[in-house]
């Protein structure tokens, strides 16, 4: 019962009073101080490191205000005009804002802003383009490819045939010769080009006429790189790709989410597929936060940040080299790039030295490198990525000192005294560079 039907039947002042405040307006902190310490601390963990998760980033307040709207309250199964439910008139408005804002970021005929992530929007793919046990040829993920580019242990590699080719031993770039052979031998419906831990371009020409040449649908899985390509940093696969998938929260600094790219062709078959084949209800407040960083990447300083994030990569990897550490491939063209510790210290691990970094105030992940002797959850490298530092405001100069920094820490990862001192320099860059302001509760009330 409703506080309107309870107060026309006379129900007391006080009944009232508590069912109201079932709905009242009151504060995160109010309501919920255990969760509202635990997003302080965060804040203070995001605020006091320096971030180089290559898949991670700091969305701005109007992205969150977007996310934590009254839009996550609709439910809007379908699409603009389409819906399974009624009320949908400000939600059609809004989510075709937010398709017509991607089309127009990144020059596509179709976008579907549903998917709830990277992944869904890779099964959505598949989903729309092949029946079990089809075969689809993608990168090895220890040579840098994806979980959903057809893992054993992911939906991808159960449900489907997979072929998958590596980096040249030599070069550890992209074997372009193995991807034509294995596409000429197994005949994959989709040939995909994309990665997770890859540092150079791709070529996308390469890939359209291997793609071509078999008759296969080439998807290229953007979720890292988006962001490069919508501020114009680093070549669009979207001219020459069929389908292009991607995330929204990594380089192009939106809320969690995916989304795909298509040419008109794929259009319907892919909204099919992500609903009603692969999700329910879309979460509009997403949508919504999406819509935002579309609009964000669409600015002129957007390319100013992410031409940043690609020299902060490139100003990291110089000093690391020029420090005789090996990185995968030589260097990088894009935000990230794997460090192979055995150049260091053949007996440290990447999950050790990844931990001993967080310790000291520099987060990131450890990875598999290309042939790693040691297991998936241990690994020999360390993957560097510079979306975040970079939106905490770091260029070149700070960039060459955190990778000083990692170095030194490296080297003396049993040193305790040198990690204590490490540590001190650490936090003292991190506070001038902290990506919200100390006093802010790290939500919107
Ligand atoms: N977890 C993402 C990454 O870190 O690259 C990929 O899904």
């Amino acid at each position: 019962m409703t506080v309107g039907v309870l107060r026309r039947t006379g129900a007391p002042s006080d009944l009232l009073a508590t069912i109201a405040s079932m709905i009242s307006m009151k504060t995160l902190g109010e309501v919920d101080p255990e969760i509202k310490g635990l997003v302080a601390r965060d804040l203070q963990r995001q605020n006091s490191h320096i971030h180089l998760i290559a898949s991670e980033n700091f969305t701005s307040p109007a992205v969150m205000a977007a996310s934590s709207s009254v839009f996550t309250n609709k439910y809007a199964e379908g699409y603009p005009n389409k819906r399974y439910y009624e009320g949908c008139q400000v939600v059609d408005e809004m989510e075709t804002l937010a398709i017509d804002r991607a089309k127009a970021l990144f020059g596509a005929a179709h976008a579907n802003v549903q998917p709830h992530s990277g992944s869904q929007a890779n099964m959505g793919v598949y989903l729309s383009l092949m029946d079990p046990g089809d075969t689809i040829l993608g990168m090895r993920l220890d040579q840098g490819g994806h979980l959903t580019h057809g893992s054993p242990v992911n939906f991808s590699g159960q449900y489907y045939q997979i072929v998958a080719y590596g980096l040249h031993p030599e070069t550890e770039r992209i074997d372009m010769d193995q991807v034509r052979a294995l596409a000429l031998e197994h005949r994959p419906k989709v040939v995909l080009a994309g990665y997770s831990a890859y540092s150079r371009h791709l070529d996308y020409e390469a890939f359209r006429s291997i793609a071509d040449e078999i008759g296969a649908v080439l998807l290229v899985d953007a979720a890292h790189f988006i962001g490069l390509v919508a501020g114009r940093t680093v070549p669009s696969p979207v001219p020459l790709a069929d389908i292009v998938t991607a995330t929204t929260h990594k380089a192009l600094r939106g809320p969690r989410g995916g989304m795909i790219l298509s040419s008109a062709e794929y259009a319907s078959v892919i909204d099919k597929a992500i609903f009603p084949g692969g999700q329910g209800g879309p979460i509009e407040n997403q949508v919504a936060a999406k819509a935002v960083a579309f609009h964000e990447a669409s600015q002129p300083e957007f390319s100013e940040y992410t031409d940043q994030i690609v020299k902060n990569a490139s100003a990291m990897a110089d000093h690391m080299l020029e420090s005789g550490v090996r990185i995968v491939s030589g260097g990088t063209d894009n935000h990230l790039f794997l460090m192979d510790l055995r150049s260091i210290d053949e007996d440290l691990s990447g999950r050790d030295a990844a931990k001993m970094l967080d310790r000291i105030g520099i987060t990131l992940n450890f990875n598999s490198i290309p042939n790693d002797p040691r297991k998936p959850f241990i690994t020999s490298g360390l993957r560097i990525g510079t979306p975040a530092m970079t939106t905490q405001g770091m260029t070149e100069a700070e960039a060459t000192e955190t990778a000083r920094l990692i170095v030194a820490a490296l080297r003396s990862h049993s040193d305790e005294d040198a990690l204590t001192k490490l540590a001190g320099e650490i936090a003292v860059l991190a506070a001038k560079f902290q990506p919200y302001p100390s006093d802010w509760a790290g939500h919107l009330s």
